[in-house]
């Protein structure tokens, strides 16, 4: 049987909005990194001579804003059909039949989007490849659709395109629903998944994967992104590598400062966590949460003006990277007072008696005080009361636990001093 590449990508989310984006981002940048991202996959294609693409579903985020996004994926495909290269897709929830309305058709001698009523088959033509999938008619497609696949063609490679969360993954809706098991008695060769945004291989023989998303397009999508680029051999896979198209990567990076890092040592400890991950991000536009922990002699000049230590900490990326290389998605503040605080918590005379109750006083009383309080001065207010209504911050629990948090750190650093 033959021997042949193919390139298998899901969930490109062209032009998906993005989210957490601040004014000073290079927002141009990342708004067009998903399609950056494709145009990288079609040029490693045609680059390669890769014999035929399937895109397991999600190619759009949504309905379109406007008929530019059809557009980018209609001419992107179109450099793979001049160069006589098959693009075979479904639809997944993303890009339901219902969900877009505004409509350019994928179906050429190269191209074909599988139809979204019945399974179909698509054959190549140039090697004895079958392609079978179907598309999704709605958003929430709740029936095992896998189970109406066709038996695979005898004497071929066959192929199950397939937009689903098999029997669950976490934090991924839970449609066409099958299990691994069921895939792997079906009798295909390979089973190009899409719709979990993580790579994962569930199984090499067949082989059963998720290729990842293309491109990440928030903090909960770090590390490379990309397709799996499959080589079957003797008609057999004998591997499926990740290859990575992404020109933006999402990082959370975590800065535990040490005991004596002082404010001039914090931001060198945070330079040089900076430094590593934009090693690692390769050239691409790094998209950084940066979390500062650690019980540190820093945590008393930081908690004394928190939006002063987050823009240094934001000028460190720009200081390690130059302007427009790293974007700071958010600094995440949480360090604690230094360990001086310990000896002093021993004193036998009030300020070691007021340490352990700040200490010791839990969230739920003090949270209580004041809301007593703040209801009390309401009482006194009714044009207040009208004003701010009863969703004041007394009521936000998270938002009132993160004041206490930081007002108690406040104190113990400064009596630490
Ligand atoms: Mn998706």
């Amino acid at each position: 049987m033959a021997s042949f590449r193919f390139l298998h990508c899901a969930d490109l989310h062209l032009d998906s909005p993005l989210r957490g984006l601040e004014a000073d981002a290079p927002a141009e940048k990342i708004r067009g990194a998903t399609r950056e991202a494709l145009a990288n996959l079609v040029d490693y294609v045609i680059e390669n001579r890769l014999e035929f693409v399937v895109a397991a579903g999600d190619l759009y985020d949504g309905d379109w804003q406007d008929w530019r996004t059809g557009h980018f994926l209609v001419g992107q495909i179109a450099r793979l059909s001049r160069e006589r290269i098959p693009f075979i897709a479904i639809r997944g929830n993303h890009d339901a039949e219902s969900v877009i309305t505004r409509r350019l058709e994928l179906r050429g001698e190269f191209t074909r989007m599988l139809d979204h009523r019945r399974p179909e088959t698509f054959r190549l033509a140039s090697l004895p490849v079958s392609i079978h999938g179907q598309s999704f008619a709605t958003k929430a497609v709740t029936e095992n659709i896998a189970r109406g696949y066709p038996a695979p063609d005898p004497d071929r490679f066959n192929i199950g395109l397939l937009h689903s969360s098999i029997d669950g993954r976490e934090g991924h809706a839970n449609y066409a629903p099958c299990t691994l098991e069921q895939l792997r008695d079906h009798g295909y060769d390979y089973w190009a998944l899409g719709h979990v945004h993580e790579r994962e291989i569930l199984s090499h023989d067949p082989w059963i994967v998720f290729p990842g998303n293309l491109q990440g397009r928030h903090i909960n999508e770090t590390g490379q992104k990309g397709a799996s680029l499959v080589t079957v051999t003797d008609g057999k896979v004998v591997d499926a590598a990740p290859i990575s198209f992404d020109t933006v990567q999402w990082a959370r990076i975590p800065v535990v400062l040490t005991a004596d890092a002082d404010e001039e040592i914090a931001l060198a400890q945070v330079r040089a966590a900076l430094s590593a991950a934009f090693e690692r991000a390769n050239g691409r536009l790094l998209a950084a949460r940066i979390s500062v922990s650690g019980a540190c002699v820093a945590h008393d000049s930081f908690s004394r003006d928190l939006g002063a230590a987050r823009e240094k900490i934001r000028g460190e990326a720009l200081n390690v990277a130059g302007p427009g290389m790293i974007w700071t998605e958010t600094v995440e503040i949480a360090t604690t007072a230094p360990a001086k605080v310990t000896e002093q918590r021993e004193r036998p005379d009030a300020i070691g008696q007021l340490i352990r109750a700040l200490e010791t006083i839990g969230d739920d009383v003090v949270l209580d005080d004041i809301r007593t309080y703040a209801a009390a001065m309401l009482d006194k207010s009714n044009p207040l009361r009208q004003a701010i209504g009863d969703q004041h911050a007394a009521t936000n629990d998270a938002l009132s636990r993160d004041l206490i948090r930081r007002a108690r750190e406040l104190l113990l650093g400064s009596m630490a001093e």
